[in-house]
C-alpha cells in the first residue's frame, strides 16, 4: 500500500494503581501511537516504549526519534506491500525493536482494512477467546499482595504472576501459595538476579509454580541455562529473546522451557509469530506478555494470543486492570472462564476515541 502519511501521538495515560517492577514504579503510562493513512484507509499501531529505560533500553523519547527521524523516511511515500517489506526496509536501523513494531502493527491494521480480514484471521489464529492472566506489581509488604491477588482472583482471573526482586522474593511467593495453594503461579524477576544471587530463588521450586520469568541479565542466555539446570520449575525468558534467532539460541542451548512473546520486543508480529512457529517445532510452549497497553496493543496481543502454541495464559488483562479511560471505544472485559474474546473485526477490531486520544496527547507530528 502506498503510504501517504504517518502521525505520531505522544500519549501519557494515568494507570489505575502505580505498578511496582524489580526495576521501578510506573505511575502515568507514556507511550507513543503511531497512525498511517493509505488508500483513504487508517492503521494503527502502539509503541510500548514507556518513559523511563528500565524493561527496555528504549524509552518514548528514544522511540519518537527513531520513528520520525529513520523510520518514517522509509515508508512515508513508499509502497509498502507486506510485513516482510517492512522488515526489509528498516532491516538498517540497528535494534529499536519497539519503534519497528509500533509501525508494523499500524500496516497490519491497514492491511486488514483493506482486505476485510482480522488480524486473528491473517495470523493465522485458531481461538474466538483466549485464556488470560494477572500480572500483579510488588506490594508494600506480603500482606498487601496476598490482598491485591485475592482482589483478582475475585474478579475471575485463573492465573497470577507476581513481580519478584531481591529481598522481596521468597516470603512474598510463600505468601501467595500459602494463602492460595491451588491456582495457576508465576513469578516474574525482571532481570534482578544474577547466578549468584539467584541462590535465594532455589526455595521457589518447591512453591508450584507455572514458571520463572527472565531471572538473570536480558543478555545472558547461557547463565539461564545454567540456572535452569538447578531448577524443577520452568524458566521462562522474556527480555533475553529479541528475536527469532535469539529464540533458537534458546532452545539450543536448553536455556528455557517456555517462551514469553511479546511482539514489540521481537521487532513486530512477523518476528512473534516466527517465534511461535519454531517454538511449536520445538515443543516448546508460548504465552503472550504484557507491556501495559492500552486497547490499540491489547487488541493485537488478543489475537497474537489465538495462535495455537499459546497454550499458557497471557498478561493480556481486562482495560479496567490498567484504565479507567482507554483510547479505544472498545473495552475488554474478563469472561467468566478467565478469557477475553479475540476481536473480529476488521485488522486490529477497534477505533479510536479521537477526544480521550486529544486528551491523553502531549504531543502530535504528521510526516
Ligand atoms: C513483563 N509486564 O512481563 C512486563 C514488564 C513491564 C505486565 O508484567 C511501564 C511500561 C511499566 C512497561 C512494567 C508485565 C512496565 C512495563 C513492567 C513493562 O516483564
Ligand atoms: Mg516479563
Amino acid at each position: 500500500m502506498k503510504i501517504d502519511s504517518l502521525t505520531l501521538h505522544f500519549l501519557s495515560m494515568p494507570l489505575v494503581s502505580p505498578f511496582q517492577t524489580s526495576f521501578g514504579t510506573t505511575v502515568n503510562r507514556e507511550s507513543v501511537l503511531v497512525t498511517l493513512r493509505a488508500e483513504g484507509l487508517t492503521g494503527y499501531g502502539e509503541c510500548v516504549a514507556d518513559h523511563d529505560p528500565g524493561y527496555s533500553y528504549e524509552t518514548s523519547g528514544t522511540a519518537w526519534h527513531i520513528l520520525k527521524d529513520f523510520i518514517a523516511p522509509l515508508i512515508v511515500g513508499q509502497d509498502v506491500t507486506d510485513p516482510a517489506d517492512y522488515q526489509r526496509r528498516v532491516e538498517g536501523i540497528r535494534g529499536h525493536h519497539l519503534a519497528k513494531a509500533a509501525v508494523e502493527m499500524a500496516l497490519w491494521d491497514l492491511l486488514g482494512k483493506r482486505d476485510g480480514l482480522s488480524l486473528r484471521q491473517m495470523l493465522g489464529g485458531v481461538r474466538d477467546a483466549v485464556e488470560v492472566g494477572v500480572s500483579v506489581g510488588i506490594q508494600p509488604s506480603p500482606a498487601d499482595l496476598v490482598r491485591a491477588v485475592e482482589g483478582y482472583l475475585q474478579q475471575g482471573y485463573a492465573r497470577v504472576k507476581i513481580k519478584i526482586k531481591p529481598g522481596r522474593d521468597l516470603a512474598d511467593t510463600q505468601a501467595v501459595r500459602a494463602a492460595f495453594p491451588n491456582i495457576r503461579l508465576q513469578v516474574d524477576a525482571n532481570s534482578a538476579y544474577t547466578l549468584q544471587t539467584a541462590a535465594a530463588l532455589q526455595p521457589l521450586d518447591n512453591l508450584n509454580l507455572l514458571l520463572i520469568e527472565q531471572p538473570l541479565y536480558e543478555d545472558d542466555i547461557w547463565d539461564h541455562r545454567l540456572l535452569q539446570q538447578q531448577f524443577r520449575t520452568p524458566i521462562c525468558l522474556d527480555e533475553s529473546i529479541i528475536s527469532p534467532r535469539h529464540a533458537r539460541y534458546a532452545l539450543e542451548m536448553k536455556a528455557c522451557r517456555i517462551i514469553n512473546i511479546k511482539p514489540a520486543r521481537v521487532g513486530g508480529l512477523s518476528q512473534a509469530k516466527a517465534i511461535h512457529d519454531l517454538c511449536a517445532a520445538h515443543g516448546i510452549p508460548v504465552w503472550c506478555g504484557g507491556m501495559l497497553e492500552t486497547g490499540v496493543g491489547r487488541a493485537s496481543n488478543l489475537a497474537l494470543a489465538s495462535l495455537p502454541n499459546f497454550t499458557l495464559p497471557g498478561d493480556i488483562s481486562a482495560s479496567n486492570r490498567y484504565y479507567t479511560r482507554d483510547i479505544t471505544h472498545q473495552r475488554f472485559t474478563l469472561n467468566p472462564n478467565s478469557t477475553i474474546t479475540v476481536p473480529s473485526g476488521p485488522g486490529l477490531g477497534v477505533s479510536i476515541d479521537e477526544t480521550a486520544l486529544r486528551d491523553f496527547s502531549l504531543a502530535t507530528l504528521t510526516i
